[in-house]
């Protein structure tokens, strides 16, 4: 069994190729819900719907989020009602916030309409969210502070960062069956997503870091840094606002509580040496993602490195 940690756009990327080499029934994925939010009375939870979207095979491959050919004429009247329109929900992608936000006013969790939906669009993979409980991952920045979404698409992730908080992260409890995921898994991956912004608000649950320090199951990450920099998204712009160095580095650093391996590209080789000595062992390879090719490739290496001491 193996169990990922997810954010958005990266993580979903890594687990296309992920699900190509390992059968979906021994695949859990724990996904962010610190980016959801409300918008005209509707539950939206971004990451959620980005892993489900790639792994159902409908995403928009281009943005990375939204689904593949979507229409934007319900925005457009929305627009015209002089509603906000700054978050581009397309016309299909509505209807599942209109869906989880009607399981939920049911009296359902996130968790029921996460599996609900996957169900429907034949997603086999045991995507659940990190927790039903609300946690606002909230931006400090130096014009206040900003919800995520606020932050990251209403003002193009522009203002200075000066702190990241997770509001209600410390009452929240893990999702049914994620805690069980981390230690009955003999694997756990932790994509290459943002470590501030999205798997941030995970481990910020206090039972999910807890059992990631106290399960028995190898648990390996993918650096989202590359040579200094982000492979996609504000990571760069989070970390220096926090005080921390952009590295491959500085991510070990944040991970190694609980962390075995840890996979850096080539081009920050050099840093091995300095992740190492944190008690990590590193593999160096490449860990772009430009191609199908590159993604199976790069879910192989990660699925040999957490097997070599479990056997
Ligand atoms: N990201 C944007 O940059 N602009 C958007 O208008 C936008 C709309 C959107 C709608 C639905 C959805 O599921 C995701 C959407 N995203 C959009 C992506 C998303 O906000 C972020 O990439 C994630 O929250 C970060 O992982």
């Amino acid at each position: 069994m193996i169990c990922c940690i997810a954010g958005g756009v990266g993580a979903a990327r890594f687990l296309e190729g992920l699900v190509c080499i390992a059968p979906a029934r021994n695949l859990s994925v724990i996904v962010n819900t610190g980016d959801d939010m409300e918008l005209y009375d509707l539950h939206i939870s971004p990451d959620l719907d980005i892993v489900i979207y790639t792994l159902a095979g409908i995403v928009d491959d281009l943005k990375g989020w939204g689904i593949r050919g979507d229409t934007f004429h319900s925005l457009d009247m929305l627009g015209r009602y002089g509603g906000e329109t700054w978050f581009k929900i397309g016309d299909k992608d509505l209807a599942t916030h209109i869906y989880r936000s009607y399981i939920l006013r049911q009296g359902f969790t996130l968790s029921e309409a996460t599996a609900r939906i996957c169900r429907s669009l034949g997603v086999e993979v045991n995507v659940m969210p990190m927790s039903d409980d609300r946690v606002e991952t909230m931006v400090n920045t130096e014009v206040g502070q900003l919800g995520f979404q606020d932050y990251l698409v209403k003002r193009g992730a522009g203002d200075k960062v000066t702190g990241v908080t997770f509001r209600g992260s410390e009452y929240a409890h893990p999702a049914l069956g994620v805690v069980e995921s981390l230690c009955n898994s003999d694997r756990v991956i932790v994509c290459p997503s943002n470590p501030i912004l999205s798997i941030g608000p995970i481990l910020a649950v206090p039972r999910v870091r807890m059992a990631l320090r106290e399960t028995d199951a190898r648990i390996l990450a993918i650096s989202p840094i590359v040579g200094g920099a982000p492979v996609k998204g504000p990571t760069d712009k989070i970390m220096r606002g926090l005080g921390l160095e952009v590295s491959a580095l500085a991510v070990a650093e944040l991970y190694k509580d609980f962390l075995d391996v840890f996979i850096i590209d080539q081009i920050d080789r050099e840093l091995r040496d300095r992740i190492e000595a944190l008690g990590i062992e590193v593999i160096v390879t490449n860990t772009l993602m430009k191609s199908l090719r590159d993604k199976v490739q790069l879910a192989r290496t990660a699925l040999e490195a957490a097997q070599e001491e479990n056997g």
